[in-house]
């Protein structure tokens, strides 16, 4: 079994393996340790600058004393170690104009890689490259004489499933991510779109906004998953994954997360393709009607049939995924119908209207609704409140992530399966609450935590690690991703964002090896490890948006 090769209850000097942008915000964490520090430029061996770190402080999440300490002086471009007593050294990083474009660009272009349905060539897939898988037609659960045409998309995670809200959360972020941050994806991804006049993130997303419209029946209904009855070995390469494909029935979730990432989409796409725009807001309407029609009856979230063991992606509640349709369409269309009932759904108060998960959806329906009332000039009551809800949400995180040794602000209770996303998800709302704050120091708080967040995910954590594939000198090496596991190459598909840590320890390598650990420890770079180190589309989009973000330094 692979061992952690730090320890995080060592004394240690913890820092973002990819550095700092000149002029920003930097913030280092050293656990166990605390006093005088300095910074050595690696190249010329000169100490450039000293300084002295903040107290220890028990943090509750890592169950260790960290102390935190500014590098904020630091501005001249180099590559640099922090030094602390005794020697204790940290990770290398870089100070530079733009640190983050690459591991933008390739966090990204993790989407290719993740494609189903087609042969990745060398060219543009490099070492990663396979053949063509998943083409076979899928039945439908309970009349598999019906068979419909299934591939394409995205890949799941790990595993070669297709679930539709998981593509859901997956293709908004991406969306909102180009939509606010356009100048951050000029370049190309490389990928065989590259240069067809619409930008690569556009071209990626709608590979798998393509598949998601195989999944609409003709009366609005959205199947809510495409997958085998089981998952297949861990070790077999996509195109020998040649189990018998498989439509689960139809969900309330799939059929609300369709329509609003679709009616998310025409939006999008309309200035560079109306006849797809029509498309996506044509079948987005229809899933709404369905919605409306099948509102009333006993809606819980998705369950699998007894014969499909795959992901269920079931939920507590299906009103948050109502609510954000709703949003969307309101937003695209300005329909006073769709606004209305936006509003009675958000004020039912049976679901957070902030948040950016894959079973919470509803602040993805906040994020519209801010958007369109704004623009439209309709309802200041309504846009007053979700603007407050966003806000104070934006102070808790902010106030948590003050209060964390590393700054993330995950408080101790939600390392969970995905912690990586959440911490992602709270990068972007600080960002978002960065746009809606009048107040010029506020917005430079919630940009900064931002960073933090960005931070943890690189490196400045208990562990030391760089939880994205392929970045920083200690990074993620052996990801439960059937394709990293079984293609050969030794390093993994590069950008790949891990799970993270799960104080849940939900697999079997988890609870051997991670006994007793504090929450923030709950991790192992093992490939069998599926609950803290697998790969999901999901966790790399909110990625992508807070890495396009701070490419480009959160300019207007
Ligand atoms: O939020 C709850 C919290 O309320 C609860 O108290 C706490 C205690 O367990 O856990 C939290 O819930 C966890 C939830 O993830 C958070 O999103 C559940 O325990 C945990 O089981 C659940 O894990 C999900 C996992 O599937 C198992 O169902 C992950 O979110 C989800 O990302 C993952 O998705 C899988 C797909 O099914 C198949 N493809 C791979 C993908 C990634 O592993
Ligand atoms: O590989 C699967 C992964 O994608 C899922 O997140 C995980 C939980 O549903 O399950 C993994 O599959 C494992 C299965 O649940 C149990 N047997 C071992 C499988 C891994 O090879
Ligand atoms: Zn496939």
């Amino acid at each position: 079994m692979t061992l952690q090769k730090k320890s995080w209850n060592e004394p240690a000097v913890r820092v973002n393996q990819l550095g700092f942008t000149v002029g920003q915000s930097k913030t280092f964490s050293s656990q166990l340790v605390k006093g005088e520090f300095e910074v050595v430029n690696v190249d010329t061996n000169e100490t450039v600058y000293k300084g002295q770190t903040g107290p220890l402080t028990d943090d509750a999440s890592a169950g260790i004393a960290v102390s935190r300490a500014s590098l904020d002086a630091l501005d001249q471009p180099g590559r640099y170690r922090i030094v602390m007593e005794g020697g204790i050294e940290s990770e290398t990083f870089a100070v530079s104009e733009r640190p983050y474009q690459e591991i933008k660009r390739a966090l990204l272009k993790n989407f290719y890689y993740m494609r189903c349905g087609m042969e990745l060539t060398e060219e543009f897939a490099g070492p990663w490259k396979h053949g063509a898988c998943h083409l076979a037609h899928g039945g439908v659960h309970g009349d598999t004489a019906t068979k419909l045409p299934s591939a394409g998309g995205w890949h799941d995670a790990g595993d070669y499933g297709k679930y539709m809200v998981a593509a859901a959360k997956a293709v908004a972020d991406l969306m909102l991510a180009f939509e606010r941050y356009p100048a951050a994806f000029a370049e190309p991804t490389i990928i065989p779109e590259s240069g067809n006049g619409i930008p690569d993130i556009l071209n990626e997303t709608r590979y798998e906004l393509d598949w998601m419209l195989l999944n609409q029946r003709e009366d609005g209904a959205v199947y809510h998953k495409l997958t085998t009855y089981g998952f297949p070995g861990l070790h077999v390469m996509p195109e020998d994954d040649l189990g018998t494909l498989v439509y689960s029935p139809v969900s309330f979730t799939a059929a609300g997360t369709f329509a609003a990432s679709m009616a998310m989409a025409s939006r999008i796409y309309a200035p560079f393709d109306a006849s797809f725009a029509r498309i996506c807001q044509e079948t987005a309407e229809r899933s709404w009607q369905w919605l409306e029609r099948a509102e009333g009856q006993e809606l819980a979230g998705f369950k699998n049939p007894m014969d499909v063991t795959t992901g269920e992606y079931g939920d507590r509640t299906v009103v948050d995924e109502h609510y954000w349709a709703a949003a969307e369409l309101y937003r695209l269309t300005g329909d006073a119908v769709y606004l209305t009932r936006a509003e009675q759904l958000a004020k039912s108060g049976s679901f957070p209207l902030c948040s950016l998960g894959w079973a919470d959806v509803g602040g993805y329906g906040t994020v519209a609704l801010l958007a369109a009332l704004q623009q439209r000039g309709e309802n200041a009551a309504l846009l007053a409140d979700l603007q407050e809800a966003w806000l104070l949400r934006a102070d808790e995180l902010l106030a948590s992530s003050l209060s964390d040794g590393f700054g993330v602000a995950l408080p101790s209770n939600r390392y969970v399966w995905g912690s990586n996303m959440t911490v992602m998800n709270d990068g972007m709302h600080l960002l978002i609450a960065a746009d809606l704050t009048k107040d010029a120091g506020k917005r430079e708080a919630y940009c900064t935590a931002a960073q933090y967040q960005w931070d943890y995910l690189l490196g400045n954590n208990v562990l030391g690690i760089c939880y994205v594939t392929g970045f920083g000198s200690y990074s993620v090496m052996h990801p439960h991703h059937r394709p990293s596991v079984a293609d050969g190459v030794p390093d993994p598909v590069p950008g790949i964002v891990a799970g993270g840590p799960n104080a849940g320890r939900q697999d079997t390598v988890a609870v051997a090896m991670l006994k007793e650990l504090p929450p923030a420890a709950c991790y192992i770079d093992h490939e069998d490890s599926y609950s803290t180190n697998e790969n999901t589309i999901y966790w790399n989009s909110p990625a992508v948006y807070v890495a396009a973000a701070l490419d480009i330094q959160h300019q207007a």
